[in-house]
């Protein structure tokens, strides 16, 4: 049996990730492909602990690298419980989020140096990378803008100001860049519409290719 395709969907807060994950995840099904779905930082019993302890916004004396550490902790279990089990039984993995995020917020948010993140990206995940990755990609006033409408408590993270975030954009961009097979960057400033229309095209490609 083969093994399963590596999703993974980014961007900055209020981009749409949650949104547009359930289109992608309805489109897969619909074309007969079984996917688990799943999110970072969390995923299993433990890692859900973990990011209640990275987004409890009362964990302000939180270190960039304690912050860091709980995010690769959160992932090797990840990895070991649902991932590489799912992609090794053939299934596909749609994921919010996963390492490319830590590169783009405790590197370019934070100022973390990458070749750091990519020691812990080598020794948690060994060769395993995501196939593809959609980018969700807005201008940080939109995002921000949109996530405010919400009437939840902001967390850890989104209580960081408008300047991270534009950091946070930049390392992903730049990350887009640098890896130009891998990622398809969606403009996710448009109406939703118009972005299930970019989505369904990557999707129809990926499966088309290996589906
Ligand atoms: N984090 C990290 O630092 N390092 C790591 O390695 C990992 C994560 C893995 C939690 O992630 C935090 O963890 C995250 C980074 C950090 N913090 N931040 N910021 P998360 O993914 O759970 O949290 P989030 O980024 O805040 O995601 P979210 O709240 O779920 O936002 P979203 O999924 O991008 O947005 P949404 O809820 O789908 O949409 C927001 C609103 O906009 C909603 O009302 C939608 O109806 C609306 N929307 C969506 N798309 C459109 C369009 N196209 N037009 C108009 N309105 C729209």
């Amino acid at each position: 049996m083969s093994r399963g395709l590596f999703i993974t969907i980014e961007g900055i807060e209020g981009v749409g990730k949650s949104t547009n994950m359930d289109f992608v995840h309805q489109s897969l099904l619909a074309s007969g492909i079984q996917v688990v779905l799943t999110r970072e930082p969390g995923g299993t019993e433990l890692g859900e602990k973990i990011r209640d302890l990275l987004l409890d916004h009362r964990n302000q004396s939180m270190v960039e690298d304690t912050e860091l550490l709980l995010m690769f902790a959160a992932r090797a279990q990840h990895l070991a419980e649902v991932i590489k089990p799912a992609l090794a039984r053939g299934q596909w993995v749609l994921c919010d989020r996963f390492t490319d995020a830590t590169y783009a917020y405790q590197g370019g948010g934070r100022g973390i140096d990458t070749t750091r993140i990519a020691q812990l990206e080598q020794w948690v995940q060994d060769e395993l990378r995501p196939d593809a990755t959609l980018l969700l990609d807005a201008p940080v006033e939109i995002g921000l803008a949109r996530a405010a409408g919400r009437d939840q408590a902001a967390d850890r993270f989104e209580r960081e100001q408008q300047a991270f975030f534009v950091k946070v954009r930049k390392a992903y961009l730049e990350l887009a860049g640098k890896n130009p097979g891998r990622y398809c960057v969606i403009d996710a400033s448009r109406p939703l519409d118009h972005v299930k229309v970019q989505l369904s095209e990557v999707v129809n490609h990926l499966i088309k290719q290996h589906g």
